[in-house]
């Protein structure tokens, strides 16, 4: 009847839009995550406008506000950097748009946003450290370990934060852990080749590398090689992520070990936007779980990994 169409209010089914905005498309991982968010849109009948920032903080923002513009029903982006989003957040607030967050987190006032879909990169960098000490345990190790760290975009959540979990095991525990080079390889391969070439030459001491991503760690791999050394053997490497390539590094015995930062984190994102927007309550951080993994276990693990 008429009446019952004109009060369809609360209960009835209304197609939510999504503002989406995504880092970059910068590594393997981030194929994965956004191809993730795409099919689990559309899984939920959720309707999904998608941005791609190219690593660009002013792109983000841009788009938060055509998000807001548009009247979405809801805005989630992976922010680039962790600062400076006290304004735009503001501004969706003011809309009364929430925004969800998810993979990076922001330092920003939590009360504008409403939760964090996403991995604790703190617990990845000791993860990682702690692999390290596993294949610094293997027989053939160096007893000197001279490290290079390739670490992810600056100023970026997972970068700041693996950076921190790594150290405090190295501090903790390793005074006989050295970083003699650490410097930024953006998250890509291309990063990470040019500054392991870079590396190598100043630092020929160099027996141990350290990357953010495994996409890095893949492009160090090139030019290890080119520089006549062996990867895996004559420099160990702990990277982090567990994509597809990193994982056929590791059969190749060249990378020694992965923790992984899984990217799947769409299908528990829009379960999160749907309870939010129907007025449900949810914890301030949604966390991701994840394995860790030797080159010893890549052969067996590599027929189900996802991404
Ligand atoms: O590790 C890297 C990507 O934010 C967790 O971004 C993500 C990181 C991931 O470029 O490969």
């Amino acid at each position: 009847t008429a009446a019952a169409a004109g009060s369809s209010g609360g209960t009835s089914a209304k197609t939510i839009t999504l503002g989406f905005s995504q880092v970059g498309s910068e590594s393997g991982w981030r194929a994965a995550n956004t191809q993730s968010i795409k099919d689990s849109a559309t899984a939920a009948a959720i309707t999904l406008k998608f941005s791609d920032a190219e690593q660009k903080q002013e792109n983000q923002i841009q788009a938060i506000r055509d998000y807001i513009s548009q009247k979405v029903d809801v805005i989630s982006f992976s922010p680039v950097v962790t600062t400076g989003w006290d304004t735009v957040l503001k501004e969706a607030k003011a809309a009364k748009i929430p925004v969800v967050l998810t993979d990076r987190s922001v330092d920003s006032d939590p009360s504008l946003f409403v939760t964090l879909v996403g991995s604790d990169f703190e617990a990845e960098g000791e993860r990682a450290a702690h692999l390290l000490e596993k294949v610094l345990a293997l027989p053939g190790a160096p007893k000197t370990v001279n490290i290079a760290v390739l670490e992810g975009t600056t100023g970026s959540a997972p970068a700041i934060d693996r950076a921190k979990g790594f150290k405090k095991i190295a501090d903790a525990s390793h005074p006989e852990w050295k970083i003699v080079a650490s410097q930024t390889g953006d998250f890509t391969r291309d990063g990470g080749k040019q500054v392991m070439a870079a590396f190598l030459t100043a630092h020929p001491e160099i027996n141990v590398l350290f990357a953010h991503n495994d996409d890095m760690g893949l492009g160090a791999i090139t030019s290890i090689e080119a520089a006549g050394k062996k990867p895996g053997t004559d420099i160990l490497i702990v990277s982090i992520d567990g994509t597809h390539d990193g994982f056929v590094a590791m059969t190749q015995g060249k990378i020694n070990a992965i923790a992984e930062c899984n990217p799947l984190l769409g299908p528990q994102l829009m379960d999160t936007i749907k309870t939010v927007l129907g007025g449900g309550s949810v914890p301030a951080w949604i966390k991701t779980k994840e394995g860790d993994f030797m080159a010893a276990d890549a052969a067996a693990a590599l027929p189900n990994r996802k991404y």
